[in-house]
């Protein structure tokens, strides 16, 4: 009898060990939200710079310049919204206030919005110009989420550094989350320099940056009218400024921040481009850049707008290492994205599009140093699928996977994906390929770091009979859903 016990029990063991491991990992948090995961795939999307300082030759208007001022020629939102699709970009967001205090939609708040500009374009449904509702109309029409930035910094308002103005942003910021539709993205600007025409007073107000805007009134505004929207400032919630304007993001980069550590306009905010190993929220970082030297148009830089392979070397710092890319067009005074920075737009796209065209790991035997079971096995790493996921049992939290191609094949690309939804797990990574029967360590010019969302690596071409990764410090079961491989043309 107390053999038959002793058999039960462990039956009992062995069943509830192998029951565990066909169970998904646990999540390890900070977890992102379903939000968060989507708006990452996303990867990239376009920023619009447009307004008074576009015909006042400057990046930070004083907040004084005659609306009058505003007077394009031949705008067309639409041909905006055209060319960034034809850039791949799924998204837009526009400054729809910038630090001038200049309202592009007709704001019943101030007399300082676009309806006492020259413009004279299509008309809301109101009978009124308003550059955001034609935004609207044409991403609809194209297929884009919309997105918006307004500043906290408003240099023409009288009532800045007081409560009135709080109040009085915290109103613009009820109306643009009721009345444009969806928002896949509010940005809240970090920069603050202090003077302005403030009604008048032509005068410095320094304000606490911390506390001034009332920040938790504003997420909570925000997340009331558009629950899906992602929160962009230094800090986040939703997603963080990746400390510089250059669109490159750190090695390692950690999806995570310290609650308490982060606020917009904070300090040492170069900590942003790598994120906290050890942070308790989720905020990935966003990458954003102008592909001009501005941010606004400025006839000069015409000759200075960044090329197809300057975008593509930027994708590669940004989506490459775990951000989004955020791509910044200065709209010109016509009204329109410029010729020379659509055709290069257009041109990374077609780049980007043609060195991952051919994954050359989708065919590759694919084994794995230890699987969690038929469910999460190294399979799942080259199936194509997102949903589904390579993953070590627990307890393992290194390993290796090793992909066998065929014949001897040319490779300079290598791109690995983590499954968020789970966690970001891995600390650290390699690389090695198998050349001429002999395991080398692939160069990729920088640090391997870490994985997150994407990490891609470029390397000049070699020609591989395998490819080898191994993964370290995990901060759990390991949890990979994509593997991938690719040789780009070489200019
Ligand atoms: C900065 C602003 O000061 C710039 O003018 C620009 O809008 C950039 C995206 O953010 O903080």
């Amino acid at each position: 009898m107390k053999q038959v016990l002793l058999f039960f029990f462990y039956f009992l063991l062995l069943s509830i060990s192998v029951f565990a491991q066909k169970n998904a990992p646990e999540p390890i948090g900070p977890l992102p939200l379903p939000k968060q995961v989507e708006w990452q795939k996303m990867e990239t999307y376009a920023f619009v710079h447009y307004g008074l300082n576009t015909f006042t030759d400057k990046e930070w208007g004083y907040g004084d310049a005659d609306p009058k001022t505003f007077n394009p020629s031949r705008m067309d939102v639409e041909q905006w919204v055209r060319t960034f699709k034809q850039a791949g970009m799924k998204g837009v967001i526009i400054v729809a206030k910038h630090h001038d205090g200049f309202a592009m939609w007709p704001s019943p708040l101030t007399d300082y919005n676009i309806t006492k500009s020259s413009y004279d374009g299509p008309k809301n449904k109101d009978g009124k110009v308003d550059v955001l509702a034609e935004l609207r109309r044409a991403c609809d029409k194209y297929g884009l989420k919309m997105g918006i930035y307004l500043s906290p910094w408003d240099r023409n308002h009288a009532e800045y550094g007081r409560q009135a103005y709080v109040d009085y942003y915290h109103r613009q910021l009820e109306q643009l989350t009721t009345e444009y539709g969806p928002l896949f993205e509010v940005w809240l600007d970090g920069a603050n320099g202090g003077d302005g025409y403030y009604g008048g007073a032509r005068e410095t107000r320094k304000i606490d940056r911390r506390n001034y805007y009332n920040f938790p009134k504003i997420h909570s505004i925000i997340e009331k009218n558009q629950p899906q929207a992602i929160i962009f400032s230094d800090g986040g919630p939703g997603c963080r400024w990746v400390g510089n304007e250059n669109g490159i993001a750190g090695i390692p980069n950690w999806s995570f921040l310290k609650k308490d550590k982060v606020y917009p306009g904070m300090p040492n905010s170069q900590v942003l481009g790598s994120g906290f190993p050890d942070g308790d929220i989720w905020v990935a970082a966003e990458c954003d850049v102008s592909i001009r030297p501005g941010w606004f148009y400025h006839p000069e830089e015409d000759s200075k707008v960044k090329t197809p392979e300057q975008l593509v070397d930027i994708f590669y710092k940004s989506v490459g290492r775990n951000a989004t890319f955020l791509l910044n067009f200065p709209v010109d005074r016509e009204g329109r994205v410029n010729a020379i920075d659509s055709a290069n737009a257009v041109r990374f796209r077609q780049i980007i599009d043609a060195e991952f065209k051919t994954n050359l790991l989708r065919k590759a035997k694919v084994t794995a140093s230890s699987e969690r079971g038929k469910s999460f096995s190294a399979k799942k790493l080259n199936d194509g699928k997102w949903d589904t996921y390579w993953a070590t049992p627990d307890g393992t939290t290194t390993g290796s996977v090793t992909f066998t191609f065929s014949k001897p094949t040319r490779v300079n690309r290598l791109l690995l994906q983590e499954y968020i939804p789970l966690g970001q797990r891995v600390g650290r990574f390699e690389a090695e390929a198998l050349v001429d029967g002999k395991w080398t360590q692939i160069d990729p010019g920088e640090p391997f770091g870490n994985i997150g969302y994407k990490r891609i690596l470029r390397f000049a071409t070699i020609e591989a009979t395998a490819l080898r990764i191994s993964f370290f410090d995990g901060r759990g079961p390991l949890c990979i859903n994509n593997v991938a491989a690719y040789c780009a043309k070489e200019n």
